[in-house]
């Protein structure tokens, strides 16, 4: 039966209706059901050994369009609702996007998810079924507020499954669902993402926002995600969740192995499981207790199939971001794992000395990292400069016991979602200059080199590029109210909002441009300068950052000397949707967090897939992408990572000398506090804020700001050199093919699972 009747079958049955009369929910429904239905057809990816993804975050993104590429029938159906007067990407727009992450990580499980079907490869992402996720961001005087997000909806991708286990904690036992997600492959099989939930979750514990009563842990659990990227201290929430979720993963695991006759005493020739950061390393202790409590191994058996099973990935660097929790929460939460915490223990500490490599220090405090570094078979990092450091700085101890279990694995993206999909454009034009190759080999994109001086290539990327500016546009007037000129630059930051990524930075540039065409300085072309960012609810200065935005937008945009020359917009509850709509949009993509802070990054390789140009520090992949593009197109400013790590080591970075020394530095700095700053903002966010610069900086913003400014004024002139720049957004996207997800996923198969 053609597509188009099973449709009309399906609005008939549900809705009394065709596919013409009825209304965008009501065909978003059915084509939700439509998709399901030929996913089941898909076979399910089997293998001798099958990898379990454990993490807390999976930001999948809204799952519609994705799908109906990978199963191969977008372009059909996008034709068959064109024929009935529909349009898909409008329907598309009723899909709510789960919120289950806060950002790269989250968004890197996602992408790793889809290449691991694509490779078919059998392989299951595990995680948590939060009913309200990240929380929802909005602005109120100028100030962000946290709303819950209540994405859940009775017809979703979620499948409820009977599976069901019992989950014990030291106070109190309870019971969780399991949910299903299908993960289709690109013209491949499927897997799973296992999301777990609490069978006794009560959604009416949320009162105002997103507040709840912390104390109900059965009825809280898988309320939220813990609204923190890297830097705020835990709680014992935390550990609930966590535990939860890996006991989950680990009664899965071994039922599987069961299921399939399995011994477990070679679980590690079946199963290879990936602690996605320190989050899930509980499963660590938890398989260990279960083989040896309720499978009769001996400690010496457990702990070696569990070592040889696990693996680790590390992704920050930030030291207050490493999890180390209290012994205390530990016997309270968990006490039935604190024997074995002590065990492990005792002996590393009976094998190493070293106070700095133990798993519970002298404060009586729990590193996770320990625990998967010392009882897992591999550590890696996420880019090459970030693995490095990590070996030679901040886990070298242990780099000195283990260095054959330490490499990298540079992150990569899927181009399904992040060109295919949201890029539709660049993508048929790139299928009629290389053919389709690239689609399932992204290295086959190289071969756009050969265009490089071709007129109508050249000039057609810059159209697509003109027309995704024109679209961004439209949204922007649509959801934001603010009118911006597609003939201006567009320079945009997106990500959370943290101190080491300086947002600051930018705006104090942002401050300097104003401050030059208020004094009759005018660009020879207008800019406009996009920002996206969450910040976790209790980040202070997080908090006072994005005022700061807010208040330069509303100086900035209403300001009619200046507002011709650029604007300022900061989104509304950035997230995977309207990062699909921003990243094909963006001319300048800005990557300038403080060298040796950024793990990685992946935004910066979708913008560069989609023919932005870098301005960046040499930090996280900004380092290989340098490497792949060549001096000539890429910009590259600010301190290197090594002199970073000196000013840290030395404690010699003394902030209010730059600003003492350089009198552009000091006016945008105190504008901050300034007559026309106060005048529209709060004094209290914007001293703190002002403070925080003069006196600490930890993350060192006024280091690089002189350099920044000289970089993008430099940036922004070379823009009116139209040859230059079109040459330069072909060669990005060029040379992009290096970061699919599907090449880090093929890398992390053949040197830490060997699934075939
Ligand atoms: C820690 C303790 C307690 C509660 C929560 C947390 C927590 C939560 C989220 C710690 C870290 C995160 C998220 C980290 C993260 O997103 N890291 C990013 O990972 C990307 C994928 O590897 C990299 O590209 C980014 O550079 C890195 O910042």
């Amino acid at each position: 039966m053609s597509l188009e009747k099973q449709l009309e079958i399906l609005i008939g049955q549900r809705y009394k209706k065709n596919i013409r009369t009825c209304s965008d929910a009501q065909l978003y429904d059915c084509v939700l059901q439509l998709t399901k239905d030929q996913t089941k057809k898909k076979p399910v990816i089997k293998g001798k050994k099958k990898v379990y993804y454990i993490s807390m975050e999976f930001l999948m993104g809204k799952l519609l369009s994705n799908n109906l590429i990978n199963l191969g029938i977008y372009d059909e159906l996008a034709e068959i609702l064109k024929n009935n007067g529909r349009d898909l990407a409008v329907i598309e727009e009723a899909e709510p996007e789960p919120s289950l992450g806060n950002g790269g990580l989250g968004r890197l499980a996602a992408c790793f998810l889809d290449s691991i079907a694509t490779l078919g490869l059998a392989g299951d992402g595990i995680g948590l079924n939060y009913h309200f996720g990240l929380f929802k961001q909005v602005f109120r005087d100028k100030l962000q507020k946290a709303e819950k997000d209540d994405w859940i909806r009775k017809n979703s991708w979620l499948h409820k499954t009977d599976t069901t286990f019992e989950v014990c904690f030291g106070d109190k036992k309870v019971t969780s669902v399991l949910y299903d997600i299908d993960v289709i492959g690109y013209e491949n099989g499927r897997n799973k993402l296992h999301l777990f939930d609490l069978e006794s979750v009560d959604e009416k514990l949320v009162k105002s926002g997103i507040d709840f009563d912390k104390e109900k842990i059965d009825k809280n659990l898988t309320l939220f995600l813990y609204p923190d990227d890297s830097d705020e201290a835990g709680n014992l929430l935390r550990i609930y969740q966590e535990y939860f979720m890996v006991s989950n993963a680990a009664q899965l695991i071994i039922r599987e192995l069961k299921e399939n006759k399995r011994s477990l005493h070679r679980m590690d020739r079946y199963v290879a499981i990936q602690i996605n950061d320190t989050h899930p390393t509980l499963v660590i202790p938890e398989l260990i207790r279960i083989l040896t409590w309720e499978e009769g191994f001996t400690m010496e058996d457990a702990v070696r199939v569990v070592s040889r099973t696990c693996a680790y990935t590390n992704h920050t660097i930030l030291a207050e971001a490493l999890e180390k929790w209290p012994l205390a929460y530990m016997e309270k939460v968990v006490p039935q794992l604190v024997p074995i915490i002590k065990e492990l223990n005792a002996r590393v500490a009976k094998k190493y000395k070293d106070p700095r490599v133990q798993i519970i220090d002298d404060q009586k405090r729990v590193h996770m990292a320990h625990i998967d570094i010392h009882y897992g078979f591999s550590v890696n990092g996420v880019a090459e400069i970030h693995t490095e450091i990590l070996k030679n700085t901040e886990l070298n101890h242990f780099y000195r016991i283990y260095p054959e279990k330490f490499n990298n694995k540079t992150n990569g993206i899927t181009f399904r979602r992040w060109l295919l999909s949201c890029n539709r454009e660049l993508s048929a034009l790139l299928s009629d200059t290389i053919g389709d190759g690239f689609k399932k080999d992204a290295g086959q994109l190289e071969k756009l080199l050969k265009s490089s001086e071709d007129e109508k290539v050249l000039n057609a990327i810059e159209e697509i590029k003109i027309g995704k500016k024109r679209e961004l546009a439209a949204y922007i007037r649509e959801k934001e109210g603010i009118e911006i000129d597609p003939d201006s630059v567009f320079d945009i930051q997106i990500k959370r909002l943290h101190e080491y990524k300086r947002q600051q930075m930018n705006a104090l540039y942002i401050i300097h441009k104003y401050l030059e065409i208020k004094g009759g300085k005018k660009p020879c072309r207008p800019v406009t300068f996009i920002f996206g960012a969450k910040a976790a609810p209790a980040y202070v200065i997080a908090q006072d950052i994005i005022h700061l935005l807010l208040v330069l937008a509303d100086i900035v945009n209403n300001d009619p000397k200046v507002s011709p020359y650029m604007k300022v917009v900061m989104v509304e509850n950035y997230n995977v949707s309207y990062a699909e709509k921003l990243i094909p949009a963006c001319d300048i993509s800005e990557q300038i967090s403080l060298a040796s802070k950024e793990a990685s990054g992946t935004g910066n390789m979708k913008f560069m897939l989609n023919g932005a140009v870098t301005l960046g520090t040499s930090d996280g992949a900004n380092v290989e992408i340098h490497q792949l593009v060549g001096d000539g197109n890429i910009y590259i400013f600010g301190e290197k990572s090594d002199a970073v790590i000196g000013h840290y080591a030395k404690a010699d970075y003394v902030s209010r000398d730059y600003y003492k020394k350089s009198p552009v530095i000091k006016k945008a700095v105190d504008f901050i506090v300034g007559k026309q700053a106060m005048k529209v903002g709060h004094r209290e966010n914007l001293e703190r804020l002002h403070k925080e610069l003069l006196n600490k900086d930890w993350f060192m913003t006024l280091l690089d700001l002189e350099d920044y400014i000289r970089v993008k004024d430099r940036m922004l002139s070379d823009y009116e050199d139209r040859e230059k720049w079109k040459r330069m957004m072909l060669v990005n996207i060029a040379k992009a093919g290096f970061f699919s997800s599907d090449r880090t996923i093929r890398e992390y198969n053949e040197d830490i699972w060997k699934l075939k």
